[in-house]
This record gives structure tokens, C-alpha cells and sequence, in this order.
């Protein structure tokens, strides 16, 4: 597939590593003069930008979280005043106060940049119409995508979220080529499509989706592949990093993080430990070119690993490997860790079921319960009590197998479950502490 930004894109990984190395030095000394917040944790870490002398010398950099930004609301860790400033992006957060990200143009720019050359990797371009069904607003996934896709050229709908029958009439109409949205919400357009009578393979000129803004797993991937005909690509980005930024190229091999953009580490959440090649643990940014929110190394709280070597597509840039989860995802379930994505795995793997499941965990006196609710295809209902008993006692011991742990099985009808138009809520946790 061709290139965006051929002279970036086509760098080898020691060039990648050579410019790395200059920009992380220019941003640390830019900080060191101008952020009062890394200057102080910089002199409490008794670094000096001096000290950088090596892109492995990033080490000495302190680590950055989420509660810095949330300490520091709304705006108290920019560089540079308002008048720099041509966008701000607000992220909700489920737990305490939001976070702001502020945008100068080359910031947007870089973002725009970043995603016009994810969309050129799966091979789209000036002959696509892209409709962008992330919500608008104040998520980034929305705007993100939308200057990426005009960027290159193609036609947008911005279509935000909701009203999926509407969005379907758009698809079929409008002749729309490539989708970008949850694999939540595509699931659910998917649904609503099979439920009008359309076959997004047939009746629309739909071939793409890039997915992302929640895990997903590589089992659902194939099951949105084999039942409407398109290829789907995994998005990954965060708000405080700009938004959505690194996808698949046609590969499907891992996510292509720019290095010209950022840098990426994987440490051992729990010791800090720098992990290699395929080892996971939480993955650590540093972006080496934001300039109204500086951020370096910065804990993502996402689980992934990384691979170096040479894509199948000839790029150089390294690339992560689908999420499997948060740190502050994981459910501990009597002593067990459990992540919902492997919930979602397994279940996957039982082709009587649908793609809509839960995770309910109560606790009963001193004992975890996990109940996993899951619904049924359409084609395995059935009133037949002993099939059912049959089938849920074989999901109850795939989910033992492969967490270890019991989980309690509830087989549902077909369209029981909420269904999302944005992010996805698999877990329901009534444990209070
Ligand atoms: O979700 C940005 C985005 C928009 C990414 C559109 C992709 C597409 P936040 O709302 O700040 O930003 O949420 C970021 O979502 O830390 C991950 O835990 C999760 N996440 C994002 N993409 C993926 C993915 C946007 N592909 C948080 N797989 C991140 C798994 C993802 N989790």
C-alpha cells in the first residue's frame, strides 16, 4: 500500500532512532525552560537536559500520569498562553475531574498528519467517502478523524453518532467506502442492517472500518469480518496524546506508532521494569513534538507489548500490539486477575454466541461472583431447555478454562442487551470496596 509521507514513513528504524533522539532532546530542553511543572519534577529527579545523551537516557525522565492533568485543571500545565491555542478537547472521565488537552495549529496539524497516514496505510484515499460515525464535540474521535480523512483527499460524512438507521441510508446513498467508530457501534449498525433487510456486502459500497477508542479482540475482529465482507483495522490513540492516532496498516500485524511523533515503552506496571520485543506490560508515551500539552512518558494505563522488527509492509516504525486491557481494568475475582477482553475472547470462540455480552461481579459474604451474561446468535435460539443447559455448562467450563476462575453463565434472547453508540459498557461491578 503506498505512502502518505514517503520520506518519513519510508525511514529505516536507524534513522527513525536518530531523529528521535534530536527531537526528544529539543522538547526536553523547550520544557526544562518553559514548563514550570517538568522543570520542578525534572529537578526533583536531579536531571538536567544535559543528561540526555542518548535516546535510552529518556529513563531519567519522570514518569507522568493522569492525575497530574487532573491536578493541574483545567490548563495549568500548557506551554504558552491561550492566544497559541486553536482547539481544546475535554474528555469526560468516568472518575473525577475531566481532562482538558489544548491544540496549537502545528499540534493539529501533527494529529491530522498522524491519521492521514493510518488511513493511506489501510489503503484508503481521494476515491473513498469515509464517514466518521465517532461522536463530535468534545471526544476527539470525531474531529480527529475527520481532518485525517480530509487530509487525504477523500469525501467525509460526518455523521457523528446515533440514529443508525440514518446512518445506514447514509451508507447505502452516499456510497460510503470506509467507516471510522467503536466496534461497538459498528456491531450495532451491523445488526440494525441484517434487521432492515441490508447487506452491507451486497446493497453498500462499505469495504472499511477503522475501529477503535475500546478494546476489542482479534476473534470479534474475524467475526465482523467474515459476516459483513470488509476488512476492519484497529485505531488506537488517547485523548491527553491528541486523540486517535496509530492504526493497522493491511498487514494487520500491530499498530504503527510514528516515531517521528512519538516514542513508545512498555514497562512492568508494578516494578517500572523496561520490558523487550513481544513482553507485556503498560505501555509508556512520550509524544516528541506536542507543544500545548507537553507529554513525556506518560502512563497510558494500557496493556500492549511492541514489536521492532520490519511490518510485512515495509514501514519501520514499530508497532503495538492490540490492547488487552487497562491496568485499572482488571478485575480481581477471588485472587484471580481477569480482564474483560479475555471475557470477550472466549466468548468469541463459541460460535452459538452473539457479539453483546456483560460482566456482572457481586460479592456474596467474603466471596467474588462473576456472572457473565451473554446473548445468543439468533440462529442458536431455541426453546429446547436441555440444548441451552448443554451450551451453557460448555461456556462456563471455556471461561474456567481460560481465566481460571468460575464464572456463572446466563444465555440470552437475541437484542437483551444495551447496545452503545460510542464506548462500550461491558462491566458492572457491585463489589463496594
Ligand atoms: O478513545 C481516542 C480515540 C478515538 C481512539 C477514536 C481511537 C479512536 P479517550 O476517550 O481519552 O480517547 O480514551 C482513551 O481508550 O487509554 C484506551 O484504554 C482506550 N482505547 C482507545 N483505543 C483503543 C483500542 C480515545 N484500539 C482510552 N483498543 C485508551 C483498546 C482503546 N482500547
Amino acid at each position: 500500500m503506498g505512502y502518505w509521507n514517503a520520506r518519513v514513513e519510508g525511514m529505516s528504524a536507524a534513522d527513525i532512532h536518530e531523529l528521535q533522539f534530536k527531537l526528544l532532546k529539543t522538547q526536553v530542553y523547550r520544557l526544562y525552560s518553559f514548563s514550570p511543572f517538568y522543570h520542578e519534577r525534572m529537578k526533583a529527579a536531579n536531571v538536567h537536559p544535559d543528561d540526555i545523551k542518548s535516546l535510552e537516557d529518556i529513563t531519567k525522565l519522570p514518569y507522568m500520569y493522569k492525575k497530574d492533568l487532573r491536578d493541574h485543571y483545567p490548563d495549568k500545565l500548557f506551554v504558552g498562553g491561550q492566544e497559541e491555542l486553536v482547539r481544546y478537547h475535554v474528555s469526560s472521565g468516568t472518575t473525577g475531574k475531566p481532562t482538558v488537552v489544548g491544540y496549537t495549529q502545528r499540534d493539529l496539524d501533527n494529529w491530522s498528519e498522524s491519521i492521514a497516514r493510518a488511513m493511506t496505510s489501510v489503503g484508503l484515499g481521494r476515491n473513498d467517502v469515509i464517514q466518521v460515525s465517532y461522536g463530535y464535540g468534545l471526544f476527539t474521535g470525531g474531529l480527529g478523524a475527520h481532518y485525517g480523512a480530509e487530509k487525504i483527499g477523500a469525501t467525509v460524512v460526518p455523521a457523528s453518532t446515533g440514529n443508525t438507521e440514518r446512518q445506514l441510508e447514509l451508507i447505502k446513498d452516499l456510497r460510503v467506502t470506509a467507516i471510522c467508530c467503536t466496534p461497538s457501534y459498528f456491531l450495532h449498525i451491523a445488526e440494525t442492517a441484517e434487521k432492515l433487510g441490508i447487506s452491507i456486502q451486497k446493497d453498500t459500497q462499505l469495504r472499511t472500518a477503522i475501529l477503535g477508542a475500546e478494546p476489542w479482540s482479534e476473534k470479534m475482529r474475524k467475526r465482523i469480518e467474515e459476516s459483513t465482507g470488509i476488512n476492519a483495522y484497529d485505531i488506537y490513540g488517547t485523548s491527553e496524546l491528541s486523540g486517535p492516532l496509530f492504526t493497522e496498516c493491511t498487514a494487520k500485524d500491530g499498530m504503527h506508532v510514528w516515531g517521528d511523533l512519538a516514542y513508545v515503552e512498555v514497562i512492568d506496571p508494578d516494578t517500572g521494569e523496561r520490558l523487550g520485543p513481544g513482553e507485556k506490560g503498560e505501555m509508556v508515551i512520550t509524544m516528541l513534538q506536542k507543544e500545548a500539552l507537553p507529554i513525556v512518558r506518560y502512563r497510558t494505563g494500557d496493556i500492549t507489548s511492541y514489536d521492532d522488527s520490519p511490518c510485512a509492509c515495509g514501514r519501520h516504525h514499530l508497532r503495538i500490539a492490540r490492547l488487552s486491557g487497562r491496568v485499572d481494568d482488571m478485575l480481581i475475582i477471588r485472587g484471580i486477575n481477569v480482564f474483560p477482553s479475555q471475557v470477550e475472547y472466549t466468548l468469541m470462540t463459541i460460535p452459538e454466541l452473539g457479539e453483546h455480552f456483560q460482566i456482572v461481579v457481586d460479592r456474596k459474604g467474603v466471596l467474588d461472583n462473576m456472572l457473565v451474561r451473554v446473548e445468543l446468535k439468533p440462529s442458536a435460539f431455541s426453546d429446547k431447555i436441555a440444548d441451552l443447559m448443554k451450551l451453557k455448562k460448555n461456556v462456563e467450563y471455556a471461561l474456567r478454562n481460560s481465566l481460571n476462575v468460575a464464572a456463572q453463565v446466563e444465555l440470552l434472547e437475541p437484542g437483551s442487551l444495551a447496545r452503545f453508540e460510542g464506548k462500550a459498557k461491558h462491566v458492572i461491578d457491585n463489589r463496594s470496596d
